[in-house]
């Protein structure tokens, strides 16, 4: 197999071989300004920012694009600059150790330099990148500088999509005028958005886990394979493995890079509509003395045993049913746009809960592993998206496919270990009805099945006519995104059944797979009322989606109908256009994180749904 990517992306954690040190807080920041090349040519990494320009303050993790009051910083396009100075321990300086940097993501083109030395360049947002770096480190009385350069100029063929386009009409426009014209509905938001931190382990290590479950007769089967990395690396070193449970007890044990592990009376990984113990994880510890020198590298991977098929019909989880209730979301917030923030993460999962919603999709990007975490340990499931949006005509090049396969690559060697993750989504709405997209993603699905050894499904969140559609051949479950009563006939709530109950009989018919609804909405602004509904008002929201649930039950009876996925779970900032007033307003709760009444109403029926479907199952809390 052709790996485009090379070594294993662990999310950092501290043992008792490995340290971590967090590099959060205020950097200094300028943008390029009019001259893109500025920073190249003058060299800025050679020295500290601030002796080579003024500086503000800049938080790290945050978009940069609301902290200022300076609009021009808010819609920034091109190079922007960041620095910060740390200290490494003097401990860190010996040959047994090796020091990384990782950022958990960057947008979009990124090059970090440590000490003016170049260290990593990395391409696209979203997803972790690292680079050893010791090599790089002053001794340990001297202190270090890391600076970031990074652009969020989108092309054809970078994933989002978007183009610059130059307005040339001097009656117009000033001399060199162009905008960024993007191909999806968000803002584009840039910086550090998540968490960068110097991470150390001994100079032979574990460079990958891989955990991949089964379940036969209540003995969970746990397949892992282990990657080393570094130099001297000893042949015939073993690794030593225990499975422990949520108390840490030792229940299981291994020995060698790979093997099977068999956990007698499993405990399952449900999610928390499922199960009175929703979100089981076990920890996979694994420990290597792989160098000549016998030191031993110890990493402890949170995993959760359960199973994931699609049949004919069904989404499977653990063999039982499983109906997707939730929402599509956003990585947004006021001040820090895309920044990783543990108070809105921490609420957000409470609202998932307080809704009763048992899963979401992490439209249109990854989002950020200390979300995915969250979704692990609270039982909520997700089906992970790729950044591939707004593929159209012009999109579908060698270029962009190339990239495509390095992003999934990317994504499933980040995520490949997490129960949450029950389907991979390779894309949002790319114009699948063209005949050139059918070999691109063959090609992208071909990619995914054979990285990811668990064989999740595979989806995409189709916008294009059942009939010309050529990319349902290449998945295994069918997402469709649908606005009647919005963007085709909008007010006309009382067509929304019978459109929909025709447009998702024709998908099952051309496709003869699981079909879900993957987006359905309507922008509301709240504490707009107006009786009878209107559009834009509470009250029209809250019709809207009333139609769609009259016809989802309609669908469930027909057996192959597997989910709904309002849009969107909040309010989110958008790029500024007259169709958006101040942002995208489908949310059911406000920017916020304020309920509109869709969100008693969701509420009311996700609670619903679970507690007489199923008897089985309830909401626990
Ligand atoms: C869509 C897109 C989503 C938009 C949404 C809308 O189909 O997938 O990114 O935000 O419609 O509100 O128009």
């Amino acid at each position: 197999m052709y790996f485009l990517t090379s070594g294993g992306m662990l999310y950092p954690r501290d043992s008792e071989s490995r340290e971590t040190k967090e590099l959060s807080g205020m950097w200094s920041f300028r943008t390029s300004g009019s001259d893109q090349d500025a920073g190249f040519r003058e060299q800025w990494y050679s020295k500290p920012l601030s002796q080579t320009g003024p500086v503000i303050p800049m938080p790290v993790p945050a978009s940069y694009n609301d902290i200022t009051q300076d609009a021009a910083i808010r819609d920034y396009v091109g190079w922007v600059w960041y620095d910060r100075e740390f200290f490494a321990p003097t401990r860190w300086r010996t040959d047994d150790l090796r020091v990384v940097l990782r950022f958990g993501s960057a947008h979009y083109y990124t090059i970090v330099w440590v000490n003016g030395q170049r260290a990593v360049s990395h391409d696209g947002g979203h997803l972790p990148f690292e680079a050893d770096v010791g090599h790089l480190l002053s001794d340990g009385r001297r202190g270090n500088r890391v600076t970031v350069a990074i652009n969020n100029t989108l092309s054809p063929f970078t994933l989002p999509t978007g183009s610059i386009e130059y307005k040339n009409d001097t009656n117009m426009y000033p001399p060199g005028y162009f905008v960024q014209n993007l191909n999806f509905d968000f803002f584009n938001y840039a910086g550090i958005h998540r968490t960068v931190l110097l991470y150390t382990t001994p100079a032979t290590y574990i460079d990958d886990i891989t955990v991949v479950t089964d379940v036969r007769d209540a003995v969970g089967v746990v397949r892992y394979n282990l990657t080393l990395g570094g130099r001297d690396l000893n042949p015939s070193a073993t690794c030593k493995v225990v499975i422990r449970d949520k108390e840490g007890t030792a229940i299981a044990k291994s020995a060698g890079v790979q093997g099977e592990v068999k956990v007698a009376d499993a405990i399952l990984w449900w999610p928390f509509t499922m199960h009175p113990q929703p979100g089981y994880m076990y920890t996979f510890e694994a420990r290597c003395a792989a160098g000549q020198e016998g030191v031993e590298d110890v990493y402890r991977l949170p995993f959760g045993i359960r199973t994931v098929n699609v049949t004919k019909s069904e989404f499977l989880i653990n063999g039982r049913p499983f109906y997707f209730m939730g929402f599509g979301k956003h990585e947004d917030a006021n001040i820090r746009g895309k920044g990783l923030d543990y108070a809105l993460i921490a609420k957000d999962f409470n609202l998932i809960r307080w809704l009763g919603a048992n899963s979401f999709r992490t439209s249109h990007y990854p989002y950020a592993e200390e979300i995915m975490d969250q979704a692990d340990r609270q039982g909520v499931v997700v089906i992970d998206e790729v950044p591939a949006v707004g593929l159209h005509k012009e999109n579908f090049a060698k270029q962009t496919l190339q990239h495509h396969l390095v992003v999934i690559e990317e994504l499933i060697r980040r995520d490949k270990n997490r129960p949450s993750v029950v389907m991979w989504s390779i894309a949002n709405e790319p114009s699948s009805n063209l005949a050139v997209s059918n070999d691109y993603f063959k090609a992208v699905a071909e990619r995914a099945r054979s990285l990811d050894v668990s064989r999740r499904p595979l989806t995409i969140a189709l916008s294009s006519a059942a009939a010309k559609d050529v990319a349902h051949q290449h998945l295994d479950v069918v997402m469709v995104n649908r606005y009647f009563g919005w963007y085709s006939d909008p007010g006309r709530a009382q067509l929304i059944g019978r459109q929909l109950l025709a447009c998702i009989e024709e998908w099952r018919n051309v496709s003869g797979k699981p079909v879900m609804v993957s987006e359905y909405g309507a922008d509301t602004i709240a504490g707009m009322h107006m009786d009878p509904p209107y559009v834009f008002t509470e009250e029209y929201q809250v019709q809207l989606i009333g139609e769609y649930h009259k016809a989802f039950d309609v669908l469930r009876k027909k057996g192959y109908f597997v989910g709904e996925l309002i849009w969107n779970f909040a309010d989110f900032m958008t790029a500024q256009t007259i169709t958006r007033v101040v942002g995208n307003k489908k949310g059911i709760l406000t920017r916020d994180r304020q309920p509109k009444a869709s969100a008693h109403v969701i509420r009311r029926r996700y609670h619903q749904l679970v507690n007489s479907s199923l008897d089985d199952c309830a909401i626990y809390w």
